[in-house]
């Protein structure tokens, strides 16, 4: 049976000017995040996924943060016109190993995207209205499925899924001061005000940053496997679980 596979990219030597919220008071540690990618990557192993891991692209200090190149829906992956400038080099070469996979489609360039703000549910797909992301893409997406495409304000926080992350089932872990949540009503909701908001669900498996060992539990309560990841060296650099990779689920 195919795998499903996972796109990822380690951190370069200049990884720790990567773009962030915070970077002056908190320096990243640039071996640490290297031991971290790797149990990132050991983690997704680990639950069964193939991982295609990219060499790093030291010209591009944010480009381990892959999941805003690209969005991938069922039958096409499409590439994200990223708007912040020093970010727009990074998904050539990582399209380039995507294609091998599934038909590539771009965005027009009037679209600005990028995939930290794309949240796809089982019967509708959520754009973070963001710093980022723009009214644009919402409708350049809604062109490549059929589910409704819905914008959803994001209030703080870099992406929609800073601070939204889809497990299956109906749930949502949230930070509700952090985005519009009239249209994520119909979900059950785990809240959070914290970095467990972006969690990275494969199937019956979360993986959750570690230390969100509240959240964790009640993850577990619904009936999902935890496994806590230490990314706090990204986090830093404003990033989450989902941002280090580009999930493809074989179908
Ligand atoms: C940036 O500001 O673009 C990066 N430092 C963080 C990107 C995090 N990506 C994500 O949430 N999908």
């Amino acid at each position: 049976m195919a795998k499903t596979i996972a796109f990822v990219r380690s951190p370069g030597p200049s990884f720790n000017e990567a773009i962030s919220s915070n970077l002056k008071n908190q320096p990243i540690d640039i071996k640490r995040a290297c031991l971290q990618h790797e149990s990132y990557i050991s983690a997704l192993k680990e639950i069964g996924l193939d991982v295609i891991s990219l060499p790093s692209a030291d010209e591009y200090p944010d480009a381990p943060f892959v999941e805003d190149t690209t969005v991938v829906f069922d039958h096409i992956a499409l590439a994200c016109p990223n708007k912040e400038k020093s970010r727009r080099g990074e998904g050539p070469s990582i399209h380039k190993e995507i294609k091998k996979h599934i038909t590539m489609k771009a965005l027009p360039p009037s679209a600005n995207l990028d995939g930290g703000d794309v949240l796809n549910t089982e019967e509708k797909i959520f754009v973070g209205i963001s710093s980022r992301t723009n009214l644009e893409a919402v409708n350049s997406l809604a062109k490549f499925t059929t589910k409704p495409v819905i914008p959803v304000k994001v209030i703080r926080g870099l992406h929609l899924k800073t601070s939204v992350s889809y497990l299956g089932n109906n749930i949502i872990v949230l930070d509700p001061s952090s985005i519009e949540t009239t249209s994520l009503r119909t979900f059950k909701w785990i809240e959070t005000n914290g970095h467990a908001a972006n969690c990275l669900a494969i199937g019956n498996i979360v993986l959750i940053s570690k230390g969100c060992t509240e959240e964790a539990d009640k993850i577990r309560l619904k009936g999902f496997k935890t496994r806590e990841v230490d990314i706090s060296e990204f986090e830093k650099a404003d990033g989450g679980l989902t941002c280090l990779s580009i999930i493809l689920k074989k179908i």
